[in-house]
């Protein structure tokens, strides 16, 4: 049977980030993210070794399929298709999608990192699934400038790819990227960092009109 690839479902995606985390592990945060009904989840460490994150990748992996919730890899192409991620995230700075898309297949997700519009027509020609839209507003979990709502804006008008709009998007913040046009938002420190993990989530779907099925 042909599988069909799966869709970036709208609600809020989620980024694991354990510097954030108040002392928590990725794993026990995941579980809070899917206890707290994102639908979305995406695994990404800078400071590990690869041991480490592949050990880590493999319980993440396990948790969202049997909660039914999509799982994505960043940067790590080769441990995507070890586990069978549904797909895998990639920067500018990582590989052209037309090799991830050579090694993991035309049913995977790629999603492509974009600061700019160029970029973004560029993920398109290139055949990414998603994109990534950020930094918005500055953040400390990413050392980059902040693209500002007037980038969110441009792709919405300009790009026919689904995006994501991330960085430094918080409770307080979020209606306003939602009202332009966001149909998916990343918050990283916001959610792992919270003292309650599944109450943030709650409260941030009471705003953006909660998740997709
Ligand atoms: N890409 C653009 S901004 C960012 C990434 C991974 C970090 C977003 O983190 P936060 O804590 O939601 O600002
Ligand atoms: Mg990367």
């Amino acid at each position: 049977m042909k599988k069909i690839k799966k869709t970036i479902p709208h609600g809020i995606y989620g980024i694991t980030g354990e510097k954030f985390a108040k002392g928590r592990s990725n794993i026990d945060c995941v579980r809070s993210m899917i206890h707290g009904g994102i639908k979305i989840i995406q695994y990404r460490e800078k400071e590990k070794c690869i041991r480490e994150k592949v050990e880590e990748i493999i319980e993440i992996r396990k948790l969202c399929r049997e909660n039914d919730v999509i799982f994505i890899v960043n940067d790590h192409v080769d441990i995507a298709i070890l586990v069978d991620a549904d797909g895998v995230h990639v920067g500018q700075d990582d590989m052209d999608i037309s090799h991830v898309r050579r090694l993991i297949g035309e049913n995977k997700i790629i999603g492509r990192s974009t600061h700019c519009l160029e970029h973004a027509k560029k993920a398109v020609l290139d055949g990414a699934d998603y994109i990534g839209v950020g930094p918005i507003f500055k953040t400390t979990t990413k050392e980059k400038d902040p693209v500002g709502l007037g980038y969110l804006e441009e792709v919405v008008k300009n790009i026919d790819l689904p995006l994501v709009a991330i960085g430094g998007i918080k409770e307080s913040n979020i209606e306003e990227v939602k009202r332009l046009g966001a149909a998916s938002i990343c918050l990283v420190s916001e959610i792992v960092g919270a003292e309650n993990i599944v109450e943030k989530i709650k409260k941030l779907n009471e705003i953006i009109g909660g998740q997709d099925e």
